[in-house]
Parts: structure tokens; C-alpha cells; sequence
């Protein structure tokens, strides 16, 4: 049924109430994205005044009963009687909702946070907060329910008047949020990036959560120089000395450090704002197109370059790392994710910004120039060789007879793209398992023998070559890089299969890296998978059962009631055809994760740790997700 709104049944919402009515609207969704949004939205206005150039210290601490409190020495909100409300500021600018988010836009001259909604929408979606505030030799304090004060402003006590900043504790609201379990991962890497964005700043993390009990403090005088730095750590730098540049153009004033190391990928991280523009945009696009002019005009002066040899923007930027900040005072978003920066006039001013700094920077620095110059070089070297590799793997495939298809894929009849879907599967016996149970009309099996080899330490050519890799990419039909071609895509659903063991994970790790960095295209789209395996099987009498988390394992016991067998569930190996279509395969009872740009960016990372030089970081990596690895997926 559809149903009709007339305007008597149109109530216009009024203040905190359309925050509760209408979550999404202001944090994005009541997920956990939703959830940390609430501390950042809280950190973000400490942030702010740090920029303003009076706050140097943020204290977060996840409580022991699940609240947040966020402490700054900044200047303390305002708790004077405002002149139209007749109430004291702090009041206002916890309970009010304003148009265009921040209460006075006059005290930041650029503003954090990605929603920038204000403090009064975390008030409005916590089911307690506390706000206190030291400022004139006294504390004031004020507390709330669900956005409603308790009580009018008190003063409490005295301070010293040296004295003074802001703190808030709240409590999220279970009614509102699908989980209020903060991941202590997912805060620490924000407040690091945070750190790193704001020189100086200091911000002390703390879990006292039962059993999990942990902290960090993060501080970098270096700012984005120390940052590239850290991005690199898991890999060999081949010049010491980042190149760096702080420049302000027509209002807008962009930071960029740049180290190179030996890897064979780009890794170019943005932010607007303190925002990570995670889906890049024109700063990004202005940064680039300088490097690629610059490197190539300096190697063309200098005689680098042959006459006709070109780089490409691919070649300047194989092993690159680089942070680019810019602050600027109306960024649009736009995107998916409302994470890609899309001020046209920005690109201009980045190019010409950074074409004049990088040039200045190259010429005081030959070696450094000479160094990034012969890693581009033979980057142009590679992606010559790759092409013939790649022409010599079609002509292979053309002559090859059916259709050119790997010997190891089991294809599926049906053609029609939007039903079919590839298994990529671990292991020969796990794949043989997969073709007995799978629906043959629909889902195509690929097993893959071994672990995928390591695309961050091969050159693309290799990379290509390599059977596993080579078998994948024409099972899945686009073809790679520049050829990539999203038409020819021969299942709608790519998923990929592995054990829920440290091997499994690794698999995962190192096809989730392949497909971002060779067809970003198909996760940008939805097309990955990851098929989730059950945790424990249940036995009773003859009949085995598959849970697959330990709230499923409690309720399923209850529901048998009686003498059950509970094991760990150790590989797909354990089950049967018809066991494995039932748990990971038939689509009614299957659960499958869809992978995001985000999960990729992740894996990313964890790839680069894993397959990277480090030796100290990999094994420390190794060891606080041994057990995860086991439970996650
Ligand atoms: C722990 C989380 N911190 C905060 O929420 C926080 C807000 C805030 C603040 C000011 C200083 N510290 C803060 N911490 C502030 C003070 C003054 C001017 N601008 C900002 C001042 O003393 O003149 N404010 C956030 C909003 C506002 N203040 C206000 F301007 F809207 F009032």
C-alpha cells in the first residue's frame, strides 16, 4: 500500500526531536559509522580550537560502562546569558539544533568534521551527557537526557584560574544505534590521522572497558612530514628527506610531503579540512598532474630522458606515498561516500602551487630528483614489457580454444551476467567440494592453488603473468589497468572463499589488494564478496548444524536443548558438497560480505605490512590478529 502524506499530516519537526526522528540525516547512519561519528563530531570541536591556536591537549576515555568523555584545555565554551535566548551559551549549543551546524562560524576560520552538525546532535542521540566547563576560576556544569537539560547550568566549584576547558561525557543511546560498542581500533587510527593533521596537537586515548583495557597518546611536532614518514614504515624509502611544501594560493592553503620508496604502488592520501577524502577529488587530480609535468620536464632538461620517451602520470607514481592537506573555507563533497573533494577552481591551484614547488624543490635537491627520476624510468621500462606480456597472454588465450577460459575454472551455463557469480576458492579440495555443491546454472568455481603471489613486491608484468593471477583475470573478463573494461564482466557477483585461518586471511588479503589495485572498478561497483564461513558446528545425534557467531551458538544450544557436540569449525575442507551449499553457497542461507573501497584501502594496508620489508611492525601485526584472524570471517 502506498501511503499519501496531506498537509495535516506534515508536522514540521522542531529542534533535537527531527535529530531522533531522522538520525541519518545528521551522522550519515545508525551503524557504527554513525556511532564513532559521535565522538569525532565531540573531538571535532576540541580540534577547532586547536586551530584557533588555543588548545593543545584532547584526553578521550571509552568508560567503563560504554560512555565516551572528550576533555580539552581549550578555552572553555561560553557560558555567558545569550542575548536572544536569554539562557547561558552552553545551554544553547548543547540543546539547540543550528542551521548550517556550528553556533558562531565567526570563531573558526576552517571548520573540521564531516557532517559538522554540532554537539547538540550527539546530545539529541545519547541517552546521557554531562557537559562541564573551567573557565573564570569556576566550574559550571550541565547535564542531559536524550538532548533535554536535567537542570539549569550550576556552578559547582572553583578552580584555579589559570584553569581552563571542556569536557563532555555522553552516553549513546541503544534506542537510537544498532550497536554502541566503540571499536578501539577504528578511534585510535582517526585520532592518530588527527594528530598528524594538526602538528602539536596532543590526544591521549584511553579504553577502561573491562578486559580490554589499552591506550595511546598521540603527538607529532613533524606534522605531515612525520606522517608520510609513518605511511612508509613497512617500506624501504629510496630518499631519507621527504619533499615538502606548505604554500597558500587565492584562499586556499595546501600542505603536501611526498616520499618514494621501492614498492610498485601509489599510495596518495587526501584531506580537506582534516577530512580524509578517501574517494580523492580536484586536489588530488591538481597534485598529480604537477608530478607528472614536473618529473617529466625535469628529466627532459636534464637529459634523463631520451627525445620522444614519455612518463606517465602511472610511471611518476609507482612507489610514491604522499599526504596532501588543504584548507580551504567551502569544500564540496561529493561521492558515494560524500568523501571526494569537487571544488573545480581547487585543481588549477594545486597544479600551478605545486608545479612551482616541486620544480624549486627538484632543483635543490638532484640526488633526490636523480633518485625518483631512475625509479620512473624504469617504471616506463616495466609497463613496456607488461604490454608485450599482456599481448602474448591474448594471443595465447585466442589460439587456446575454449573461449579462451582457464583448464581450472568450472563455468556456470547461464550467460547472463546479473545471475552468475564466480567462487574464487582456496585450495584444489576446497574447490572440488564447491563444484559438487554449487548451482552449475549459475555459480562458476575457481580454485586457486597456494597463496596468490605478492603484487605489492612484483612489478606488474610479473604480477600478470603468473598463473594464478593471469587464470583470475580472464575467468573474470575485464581485463586489467588501462584495458579494464567493466562491459565484458562475466559475473555480476565475484566471491571469494577462504578458511577462516591465518592462511585463509592471507589469501583474502592478497586478492582483495589485486582486485584494488589492478580493477578498483569492480569494488567501486559492488561486485566483491567475501563468503562468511560459519564459526562452530553443532552436533546432535546424526545431524550437524552451522552457527556462525557465539550469540547464534547460545540460542541455537537453547533451541536444542539436550546432549550437542560443539566444535571449532576449521576449514572448508571439514564440510561436504551439500554442507557447503547449505552454509556458504546457496544464496537463500548464505552470508556474504560485500567489500568496500574502505575494506580494500584496509587490506591495503595490512598487505603492505604483511608483505613489506619491516620485519618488527609485521610480526607485532601478526601477533594481535592471530586469534582475530581465527573469528573474523
Ligand atoms: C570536549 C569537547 N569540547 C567542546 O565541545 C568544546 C567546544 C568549545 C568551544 C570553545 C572552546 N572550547 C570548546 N570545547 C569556544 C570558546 C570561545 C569561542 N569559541 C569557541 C570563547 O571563549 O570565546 N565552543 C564551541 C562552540 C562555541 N564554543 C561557541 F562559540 F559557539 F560558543
Amino acid at each position: 500500500m502506498v501511503t499519501k502524506y496531506s498537509a495535516k499530516d506534515i508536522r514540521v519537526l522542531e529542534g533535537l526531536e527531527a535529530v531522533r526522528k531522522r538520525p541519518g540525516m545528521y551522522i550519515g547512519s545508525t551503524d557504527r559509522y554513525g556511532l564513532h561519528h559521535m565522538v569525532y563530531e565531540v573531538v571535532d570541536n576540541s580540534v577547532d580550537e586547536h586551530m584557533a591556536g588555543v588548545c593543545n591537549n584532547i584526553k578521550v576515555v571509552i568508560n567503563k560502562d560504554g560512555s565516551v568523555t572528550v576533555e580539552d584545555d581549550g578555552r572553555g565554551m561560553p557560558v555567558d546569558i545569550h542575548p536572544v535566548y536569554k539562557r547561558p551559551a552552553m545551554e544553547i549549543i548543547v540543546t539547540k539544533l543550528h542551521a548550517g551546524g556550528k553556533f558562531d562560524n565567526k570563531a573558526y576560520a576552517v571548520s573540521g568534521g564531516l557532517h559538522g552538525v554540532g554537539i547538540s546532535v550527539v546530545s539529541a542521540l545519547s541517552k546521557e551527557m554531562r557537559v562541564e566547563v573551567v573557565r573564570d576560576g569556576k566550574i559550571y556544569l550541565q547535564s542531559y537526557s536524550r538532548g533535554k537539560p536535567k537542570s539549569d547550568v550550576k556552578v559547582v566549584g572553583k578552580a584555579d584560574s589559570s584553569k581552563h576547558g571542556t569536557k563532555v561525557t555522553f552516553l549513546p543511546d541503544d534506542e537510537i544505534f544498532s550497536t554502541v560498542d566503540f571499536d578501539y581500533k577504528t578511534l585510535a587510527t582517526r585520532f592518530r590521522e588527527i594528530c598528524f593533521l594538526n602538528a602539536g596537537l596532543k590526544i591521549v586515548f584511553k579504553d577502561l572497558r573491562g578486559g580490554k583495557e589499552r591506550g595511546d597518546s598521540f603527538c607529532y611536532n613533524g606534522g605531515l612530514l612525520e606522517f608520510v614518514k609513518w605511511l612508509n614504515k613497512t617500506r624501504k624509502p629510496i630518499h631519507s628527506k621527504p619533499i615538502y611544501f606548505k604554500r597558500e594560493e587565492s584562499g586556499v592553503v595546501a600542505e603536501v610531503a611526498i616520499q618514494y620508496s621501492d614498492s610498485f604502488n601509489e599510495h596518495i592520501q587526501g584531506f580537506v579540512n582534516t577530512i580524509n577524502t578517501v574517494e580523492g577529488g580536484t586536489h588530488v587530480a591538481g597534485l598529480k598532474s604537477a608530478l607528472t609535468r614536473v618529473i617529466n620536464d625535469y628529466g627532459t632538461r636534464r637529459g634523463i630522458l631520451k627525445k620522444g620517451q614519455k612518463l606517465t602520470g602511472d610511471d611518476v607514481r609507482e612507489g610514491i606515498t604522499a599526504v596532501i592537506s588543504l584548507k580551504l573555507k567551502n569544500p564540496q563533497f561529493e561521492g558515494q561516500t560524500k568523501t571526494k573533494l569537487g571544488n573545480g577552481e581547487v585543481k588549477g591551484i594545486i597544479d600551478s602551487m605545486a608545479t612551482s614547488a616541486l620544480t624549486d624543490f627538484l632543483e635543490e635537491n638532484p640526488s633526490i630528483a636523480k633518485a625518483i627520476l631512475s625509479k620512473a624510468v624504469s617504471a616506463l621500462k616495466a609497463r613496456e614489457a607488461a604490454k608485450k606480456a599482456k599481448e602474448l597472454v591474448r594471443r595465447k588465450t585466442a589460439l587456446g580454444g575454449g573461449g579462451g577460459l582457464p583448464g581450472k575454472l568450472a563455468d556456470c551455463s547461464s550467460r547472463k551476467m546479473e545471475l552468475t557469480e564466480l567462487y574464487v576458492v582456496e585450495g584444489d579440495s576446497a574447490g572440488g567440494t564447491a563444484k559438487g555443491g554449487r548451482d552449475r546454472e549459475t555459480q562458476a568455481i575457481l580454485p586457486l592453488r597456494g597463496k596468490v603471489l605478492n603484487v605489492e613486491k612484483s612489478n606488474p608484468a610479473k604480477a600478470l603473468s603468473s598463473e594464478q593471477i593471469s587464470n583470475l583475470i580472464t575467468a573474470i573478463g575485464t581485463g586489467v589497468g588501462d584495458s579494464f573494461d567493466i562491459s565484458k564482466l562475466r559475473y555480476s557477483k565475484i566471491i571469494i572463499m577462504t578458511d577462516a585461518d591465518v592462511d585463509g586471511q592471507h589469501i583474502k588479503t592478497l586478492l582483495l589488494t589485486l582486485f584494488y589495485r589492478y580493477m578498483p572498478q569492480l569494488i567501486e561497483e559492488g561486485h566483491v564478496f567475501v563468503a562468511v564461513a560459519p564459526l562452530y558446528k553443532i552436533r546432535k545425534g546424526s545431524k550437524d548444524y552451522y552457527v556462525y557467531t557465539n550469540d547464534e551458538l547460545k540460542k541455537k544450544l537453547k533451541e536444542l536443548g539436550g546432549k550437542c557436540e560443539v566444535s571449532r569449525f576449521k576449514g572448508l575442507g571439514e564440510m561436504n558438497d551439500e554442507q557447503l551449499w547449505e552454509t556458504t553457497m546457496n544464496p537463500k542461507t548464505r552470508r556474504l560480505k560485500q567489500i568496500t573501497v574502505e575494506d580494500a584501502v584496509e587490506a591495503d594496508e595490512t598487505f603492505s605490512l604483511l608483505m613489506g620489508d619491516a620485519v618488527a611492525p609485521r610480526r607485532q601485526f601478526i601477533e594481535e590478529n592471530a586469534e582475530a584472524a581465527e573469528v573474523d570471517l
